[in-house]
């Protein structure tokens, strides 16, 4: 079968009131979770894959409706976060316009968290749930081998089976889960995933703002995350998961023979194993790889010495979720960080040379306004060269919405709502307890001014400068940078 996996356009995002007001000329980084599941079909598949990246190619609907209709793919492949969903089903409508009996599989962080809503939605006919390279495999065989499948796959509130149906339906794939994920299918040795093929995209397209060296390409080298953040749905499931050093650098190597050498990497959070960095540092000083990058870590996770073999290795860049500038608010939100770990952790990155960036949230339950000008100074203390200021939000399947479900603050269905009958009229929630809606914007608006417009920030910007010009793309790039939350 020829499969089109498609990361559709981006244009009706539910995303916080703040975000709204900048939105365009972010950048735009690769669809990765497709070019894992194309290279997966291409290479350990008798099927086909390819991979659409209609945001980067800015194309419309009707640009998408076109393709299929030109391509003539014998199943679609759709990716959706919730936040992203109604444009996954307005993609699936585009390609049920142009032939109903064109399956269309849903997959991504969304399908994982409402998957009995997502098999409601119109246009699906199957949800895949978790990481989806080996259930999008036999799922495939199975519509080849069987025509459609029967609908069997979830059982309404009322008892009758939905259209579609989900890998729960796989026996194959359940055998390979733990009794808890059930349904959620996680690769175990992440070493068995081939590497992706980048040029299933335009690669070269890939860059953001902040990027130094574009194209710029996405990698993540261990999937999931031990901690219990209380705002946080961790994607990649509890279970640690990490790849070894050479495999690692096997897909920097590649990314380097297509002339990507900048890479972000967006593992849940990056040095947990102190050890395993220092071997994937070694072994991209051994390769002899002419890379830049950057990654998301924890203040309790790097010390000195890590750092500074980082950089030896081509790291520019540490991002740290501080989230808090006060202890209380940081351990209502279960970080298990102390302040003082998050000063020790900014002292030492900046020392050994690397840029620093932290992100921080406000509005937390029981937040006072005093608590967020704190955190605010505290921020501003640290001397970051970027910072991320964000409204905390109840987001699907994290602590802090049972809290708030507890609390009164918001009902269970306010996101199953939006999951069955996705709108763009919804309202993100926010943590409303102390502040009002527009009041968490204004704050965080107010926030991310005072971080890039203060004199200081100014002084010290144009110390590392050549021009004026030079400067205003760094604040420009910086403010973009705190809106967009890279
Ligand atoms: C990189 C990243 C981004 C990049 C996106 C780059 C891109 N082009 O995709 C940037 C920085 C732009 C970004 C932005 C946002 N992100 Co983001 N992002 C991530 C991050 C850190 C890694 C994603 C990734 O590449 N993972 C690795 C790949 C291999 O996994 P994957 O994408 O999940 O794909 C696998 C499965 O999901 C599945 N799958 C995926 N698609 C499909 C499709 C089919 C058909 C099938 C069968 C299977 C399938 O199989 C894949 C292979 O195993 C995740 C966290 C995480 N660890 O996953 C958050 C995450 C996906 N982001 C999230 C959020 C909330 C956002 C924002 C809304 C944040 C904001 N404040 O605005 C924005 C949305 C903007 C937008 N327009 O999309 C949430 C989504 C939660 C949810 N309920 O959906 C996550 C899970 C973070 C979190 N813990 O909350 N993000
Ligand atoms: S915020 Fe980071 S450290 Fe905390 S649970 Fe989520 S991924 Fe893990």
């Amino acid at each position: 079968m020829k499969i089109l996996l498609l990361f559709p356009p981006q244009e009706q995002i539910v995303s916080p009131g703040y975000m709204k007001t900048i939105q365009e000329g972010l950048g735009y980084l690769p669809p990765l979770g497709l070019l894992y599941l194309g290279t997966w079909i291409n290479e350990r598949t008798r099927h086909k894959a390819e991979v659409l990246d209609a945001y980067v190619r800015e194309m419309s609907f009707d640009d998408v409706e076109a393709y299929v209709r030109r391509t003539k793919p014998d199943a679609v492949g759709i990716t959706a976060m919730t936040y992203t969903l109604i444009d996954a089903v307005d993609a699936a409508r585009v390609v049920k316009k142009v032939d109903a009996s064109i399956p269309v599989i849903l997959g991504g962080p969304h399908t994982s968290l409402f998957p009995k809503e997502a098999v409601g939605l119109p246009c699906i006919d199957y949800v895949v749930l978790g990481e989806g390279e080996v259930p999008l495999g036999q799922l495939l065989d199975r519509i080849e081998e069987s025509g459609r499948l029967p609908g069997t796959g979830w059982r309404g509130e009322d008892g009758l089976p939905r259209e579609g149906t989900c890998v729960e339906d796989l026996p194959a794939v359940l055998d390979k889960c733990t009794q808890k994920q059930k349904h959620r299918y996680f690769f175990q040795d992440l070493d068995d995933l081939p590497i992706p093929n980048r040029a299933l995209t335009p690669y070269r397209m890939y860059s953001t703002v902040v990027s130094k060296r574009p194209p710029t390409t996405i990698m993540v080298s261990s999937r999931g995350c031990p901690y219990s953040c209380s705002f946080c749905y961790t994607a990649g499931g509890k279970k640690y998961r990490e790849r070894t050093p050479s495999s690692v650098v096997d897909e920097m190597r590649a990314s380097v023979a297509l002339g990507i050498h900048e890479f972000l990497f967006f593992d849940e959070t990056f040095t947990i194993n102190k050890e395993r960095i220092y071997q994937v540092c070694d072994a991209i000083i051994a390769s002899g790889l002419d890379v830049l990058w950057d990654v998301r870590a924890r203040v309790d996770c790097v010390d000195e010495p890590l750092l500074r073999r980082m950089k030896e290795a081509g790291c520019g860049r540490v991002q740290y979720g501080i989230e808090s500038g006060t202890q209380r608010v940081m351990d209502i939100l279960n970080k298990g960080t102390t302040l003082e770990q998050a000063r020790e952790a900014i002292r030492l990155t900046r020392r050994v040379g690397l840029s620093t960036y932290a992100d921080f949230m406000i509005g937390a339950p029981g937040e006072s306004r005093e608590e967020i000008m704190e955190t605010l100074r505290f921020a501003q203390r640290l001397n970051l060269d970027y910072v991320h200021f964000s409204v905390t939000m109840p987001l699907p399947n994290t602590v802090l919405h049972r809290m708030g479900v507890r609390q009164g603050l918001i009902t269970d269905e306010t996101w199953r709502d939006f999951a069955k009958d996705p709108t763009t009229t919804f309202e993100v929630p926010y943590w409303t307890e102390v502040f009002t809606r527009e009041q968490l914007d204004e704050l965080v608006t107010y926030c991310i001014k005072r971080s890039y417009f203060r004199p200081r920030y100014v002084l010290q910007a144009l110390r590392g400068v050549r021009s004026f010009g030079e400067f205003f793309r760094k604040a420009r790039a910086g403010l973009k940078l705190a809106m967009m939350g890279l």
